[in-house]
Parts: structure tokens; C-alpha cells; sequence
């Protein structure tokens, strides 16, 4: 059992959003599966069809995504959320974008009768122009958007940092001053395939957002550094797929671990992965996640 922002969780780890999370029913499978939280795929104030296909090519150190925040916007979506928390025994997460802080409010308080558990603002798609990275990079308006969102909510309010910053410090430092109960790190890292055969970019969208074993290692310094810098939680989330990565990246800083691609390699990962911290912590003498949260930061 882990406790973050006031949100009981029966184990650390939490469906990301982006994956499994168009519908409540698909949510409820993956909470059904053993995850101890699902967030759902990020929503927004107008429907939006996304970008043009392919929005996803898989490479051989991850995943290359443009799906460019598709989704039914808030109107056509509380009832997913409803179907979610009548069905699954762990907390819902809604994801939510806007292009500015009034979208934001909008869209929380289109969502709020439903009531997730909490709010995950994403301010960091990778590839969405007006939205996601564009404001994920300014301190000024993270710190306004996550402000605006927790005046207007009772819930918890987590945001979710982009890595295509200089530093991600700076970011996650705004997101605190505006109030954020946690911050969640990291959304995909920016990237490009090209075909050889034809010369041209995979994606529809030429370039996207990188997830998977290759960011791993960059999630976890981001991770690091929010650590050592933020009073509230850090959420790790970055090529998780086994209980040792997310040792790593509870050791790094992370009070609780997001999985997202490793879920296509089954659905069973999050039992999986949440029995081997489990057996990790009583190998080793430790009552709990929060005894090993942060633990690469303690001077030998
Ligand atoms: O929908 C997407 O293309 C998308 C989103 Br909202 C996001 O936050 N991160 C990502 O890699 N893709």
C-alpha cells in the first residue's frame, strides 16, 4: 500500500496515460490486470481527431508516437470516467490538456461530476502544436495552469513534465508554486524516423514522441533532479518493463512508477512488476516503498 497526495494505492504501480485509456471499460481491464491506479488518455476542450496516420512506429528501442491527443473532449467523457470508477477497485486518474489555463478549468470542471481521483495536466505533448511542450516550456504558464486548476478543483492536481527542456527543474519548480500535489515525469522525449526507402519521415506527422527502454535513462535523471529539488511527490514514468526498473526509478526518487509501452508487451506487467518490488523490499528488510524512495540520493 503506498499513500501519495492523500490517494491510497494497494501497489505502486500506475497505468500511464496515452495507453489503454480511450474507455472506461479498457481502463477497468487494466485496473482488473493488477495495476494500482490507470490514468486516462489526456482530454481536451473540443473533440480532436489527431494526426494523420502513421501515429505510431515501433523501433527497436521503443515506441515513435504522433497521435496528436485524439480524444472526445470532456462533453463525451465523463461517462468513461463513471464506467471506470463503478468498475475498478483503484484510483482514476484523468488526464487533461488545454491550449491555456481558462481550457484547463474548462475542461477539469466539465469532469469533476465524474470525480476522478485525481488530475494529471499534461502540459507536455511533444508534438502538438498550441498545447502540450508549447506551454510545457514555460515556467510562467505551468505555474498559472497548475494555479488556475487547483482553485478550481477539490481534487489533486498532478502535472505532467515534458524532458525537452534544458532543465526540467525549473519546470517542476513552477508546477509547485502553482500548487501541485505531485509532478509526474516524464512525458516522451521529442524524435524522428526516416524510411530509407522512400526518404521521408515514418510519421504523419514527421517527428514524435519517443517512449520505451531508450528513455529509461533520461527519465530517471529527470526523476533525480525533481527529487532533489521539490518538496512534493515525483511520479517516475519512462521505460519501466520489469521490477528492477522500477526499483531503479523508486531509488532515483519516485514515490510510485507509471507504465505505458511495456503494457503492449502484455497486460500482466503491473502484477508483475508489483510483486517483484514487493519480494525486493522483504529480501531486504524494507517495511516500504517511501524506505527506498529517493535512497540514490543518501551519501555512503
Ligand atoms: O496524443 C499524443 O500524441 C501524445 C500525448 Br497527448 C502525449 O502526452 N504524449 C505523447 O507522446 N503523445
Amino acid at each position: 500500500m503506498v499513500k501519495i497526495t492523500g490517494i491510497e494505492f494497494r501497489n505502486p504501480t500506475i497505468l500511464a496515460s496515452g495507453i489503454m485509456g480511450t474507455t472506461g471499460a479498457s481502463l477497468v481491464r487494466m485496473a482488473n490486470s493488477g495495476a494500482g491506479a490507470v490514468v486516462t488518455k489526456s482530454i481536451g476542450p473540443e473533440p480532436k481527431t489527431g494526426h494523420p496516420n502513421p501515429s505510431m512506429v515501433k523501433l527497436d528501442c521503443g515506441f515513435l508516437n504522433a497521435m496528436g491527443l485524439p480524444n472526445p473532449s470532456y462533453a463525451d467523457f465523463d461517462n468513461e470516467i463513471k464506467i471506470a470508477k463503478e468498475g475498478a477497485d483503484v484510483p482514476v486518474i484523468a488526464s487533461i490538456f488545454g491550449g491555456n489555463a481558462e481550457e484547463f478549468v474548462r475542461v477539469a470542471e466539465g469532469l469533476t461530476e465524474a470525480k476522478p481521483d485525481a488530475f494529471e495536466l499534461n502540459v507536455s505533448c511533444p508534438h502538438a502544436e498550441g498545447y502540450g511542450a508549447t506551454i510545457g516550456t514555460d515556467s510562467c504558464m505551468v505555474e498559472a495552469i497548475t494555479a488556475a486548476v487547483c482553485d478550481a478543483v477539490d481534487a489533486p492536481v498532478w502535472v505532467k513534465l515534458t524532458p525537452n527542456v534544458t532543465d526540467i527543474r525549473s519546470i517542476g519548480k513552477a508546477a509547485e508554486n502553482g500548487g501541485a500535489d505531485a509532478v509526474v515525469a516524464i512525458n516522451t522525449l521529442r524524435g524522428m524516423a526516416i524510411d530509407i526507402n522512400s526518404g521521408y519521415p515514418i510519421l504523419g506527422n514527421r517527428f514524435g514522441g519517443l517512449s520505451g527502454p531508450a528513455v529509461r535513462p533520461v527519465a530517471i535523471k529527470c526523476v533525480y533532479d525533481l527529487y532533489e529539488t521539490l518538496e512534493i511527490p515525483v511520479i517516475g514514468v519512462g521505460g519501466v518493463s520489469s521490477w528492477e526498473d522500477a526499483v531503479e526509478m523508486i531509488m532515483a526518487g519516485a514515490s510510485a512508477v507509471q507504465i505505458g509501452s511495456a503494457v503492449h508487451e502484455g497486460i500482466e506487467v503491473f502484477g508483475n512488476i508489483a510483486t517483484g518490488i514487493e519480494q525486493f523490499l522483504q529480501d531486504n528488510g524494507y517495511a516500504g516503498v517511501e524506505d527506498i524512495t529517493g535512497l540514490a540520493h543518501e551519501v555512503i
